[in-house]
């Protein structure tokens, strides 16, 4: 039936594979290969377990020396596949350290930096003409009581401006101001005149969101008081004014009429072939002095008010006025 076999043919197998075996791991270039040569070598089915089969057939004496032989060949061939495994890891390591060079010197990129609101460098621009012009700034409260927001504005208690449906009111005589008039009744009241002020800020109306509303927006509102002001200064403070922002555009004043000025006007200025209203003014009204304590025969004074989104939406062609509250990044990133 089968052969026999001799001690020495099978310790020559044994030595024969030990340097085929060093031989191929030592050529092995990846972990993948090291993995199929220790199954192949060691595994259950492997080419050791192949020559141990054969150690039956030898005589019982001579099987413990077989079987050491082997047992030493086992853990040579683990070290040396453990070895190989260690070495292509590493010079995998080192490969990709020299292709994946990283140059600390090399400048930032893409960090992302943010900017100024549209609305903001608009609201900054108009002031900035203004103080060209001599003005001063000032700021107040956004949340007011009904007598700096309308009274002191000679605004009626039936007015409609009071009505629910344009004021956010709040509890106990208190509402969110509806324009920034009563920061110069309260900056009159500290300052007597001459005075030359721009009020730049927040205000609040209960309107409907559409694309030229929204219930909160920012004004910019100009007065000066002083002896002997007439229309023809605050028509040529608006002009120049105007002009500045604008451009040379033609400019037309319509009369119209609010509580706080007469003679009162609205400015349209001619854009694109169309006439669009940018803002009101007026000579303030006797009345609203007189409540301040100065006298209307010696002072007298001119007051104007416009809204920053239209001419922010004008400058910068924006259509709804939406997209400067819905802080689109696609949007803002525009400017
Ligand atoms: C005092 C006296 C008078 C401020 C004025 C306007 C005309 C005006 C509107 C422009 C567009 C409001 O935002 S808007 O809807 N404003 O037309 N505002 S005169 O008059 C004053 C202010 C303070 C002591």
């Amino acid at each position: 039936m089968s052969a026999t076999i001799s001690l020495q043919q099978l310790t020559d197998q044994l030595d024969a594979l030990e340097a085929e075996a060093a031989a191929e791991i030592a050529a092995a270039a990846d972990p993948e290969a090291l993995e199929q040569l220790r199954v192949g070598l060691l595994g259950k089915k492997g080419r050791l377990s192949g020559v141990l089969g054969a150690m039956g057939k030898l005589p019982g004496d001579e099987r413990p020396l077989v079987g050491q032989r082997a047992n030493v060949l086992k853990s040579q061939l683990q070290e040396l596949l453990s070895a190989q495994l260690q070495a292509v890891k590493s010079a995998a390591m080192a490969e990709r350290l020299t292709q994946e060079t990283l140059d600390v010197t090399a400048p930032p990129s893409g960090i992302p930096v943010g900017h100024r609101h549209p609305l903001i460098t608009t609201t900054e621009e108009i002031v900035d003409l203004f103080c060209g012009l001599g003005y001063g700034v000032a700021e107040g409260p956004e949340i007011e009581s009904d007598h700096y927001n309308f009274s002191a504005l000679n605004i009626p208690e039936d007015h409609p401006a009071r009505d629910m449906q344009d004021t956010f009111y709040l509890s106990g005589n208190l509402l969110l101001r509806t324009h920034t008039s009563p920061v110069q009744i309260r900056y009159l009241e500290q300052n007597p005149p001459p005075v030359r002020i721009v009020a730049p800020g927040r205000v609040y109306r209960r309107d409907a969101v559409d694309a030229t509303h929204s219930p909160v927006f920012h004004q910019v509102e100009v007065l000066a008081i002083d002896e002997g002001l007439d229309f023809s200064h605050l028509r040529g403070t608006v002009m120049a004014f105007l002009k500045a922002f604008f451009g040379d555009l033609p400019v037309r004043f319509r009369a119209s009429y609010f509580p706080f000025t007469e003679p009162s006007a609205e400015v349209d200025v001619q854009w694109r072939g169309r006439w669009l209203e940018v803002m009101g003014c007026g000579m303030v009204d006797p009345s609203v002095l007189e409540g301040l304590g100065l006298d209307p025969e010696r002072w007298s004074g001119f007051a104007a008010g416009l809204g920053v989104e239209r001419f922010c939406m004008v400058r910068h062609g924006i259509d709804d006025i939406r997209r400067l509250y819905t802080s689109d990044l696609r949007f803002l990133e525009q400017f």
